[in-house]
């Protein structure tokens, strides 16, 4: 029965559309379990605070980072890498929530990639102006698996490139509740975030969130 009082359609999540070979969008996927990921991002931060890294040129990111997992993405002046303490507070990271694991493997799943179990999160914050400069993943130790990314809050302008830096970009803006899956053909694309516009979210407020969740170990 739908008891459609409000003369509204519920939303309803859309199959995954093939953006490049091996990348596909989820629109709306982690729309009704928004919520229940909100409160993982929450308890996380509480034990690895949002902080802001520093690439290994020097440079401040505008993307203040946490993770949880038994793996974590971090820079600083010896580079890029994953480890399983917080550099912060020379703990492990907090545990993934089942939330975030169940999520993904749904995800990875419903685009053709079976079995994912991500053992890393990346929580990136972004306020507005903050962005993303074009980039790869690999400081995964092995590419055969997807990557799963999930936007929450504000939306943003989501740059996807080719396999050399020089390629031509494709634009898509991810709203909260988006999911982008990609391996692949697709996993070492370049990809960026253009800078995030102000506003407020009825979840996040004045952020956008993105985890990305991966097999890095
Ligand atoms: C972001 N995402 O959306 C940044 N990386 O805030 C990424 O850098 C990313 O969305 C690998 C795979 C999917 C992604
Ligand atoms: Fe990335």
């Amino acid at each position: 029965m739908n008891l459609d009082l409000f003369g509204e359609a519920p939303p309803s999540p859309q199959a995954p559309s093939e953006i490049a070979p091996g990348a596909f969008a989820l629109p709306g996927f982690a729309l009704s379990a928004a919520p229940t990921l909100w409160a993982g991002i929450s308890s996380t931060l509480l034990a690895s605070p949002l902080r802001h890294l520093h690439t290994p040129s020097g440079l401040r990111m505008s993307v203040a980072m946490s993770n949880c997992g038994t793996l974590g993405w971090v820079s600083d002046a010896s580079g890029y890498r994953y480890q399983a303490t917080d550099p912060l507070t020379h703990s492990a990271w907090p545990p993934m929530p089942d939330a975030f694991l169940a999520l993904a493997h749904a995800a990875a799943k419903q685009a053709g990639y079976t079995g994912f179990v991500p053992d890393a999160c990346l929580i990136n914050r972004y306020a507005p102006g903050a962005r993303m400069t074009l980039h790869q993943d690999k400081n995964e130790r092995d590419y055969a698996a997807p990557i799963v990314s999930v936007s929450l809050g504000l939306p943003a302008v989501f740059e996807l490139g080719g396999l050399e830096r020089g390629d031509k970009v494709q634009r898509l803006t991810l709203h909260h509740g988006d999911v982008l899956v990609w391996g692949g053909p697709a996993r070492l694309r370049f990809h960026g975030v253009q800078p995030v516009e102000a506003g407020q979210h009825p979840l996040t407020g004045p952020y956008r969130f993105n985890l990305t969740l991966r097999q890095a170990g």
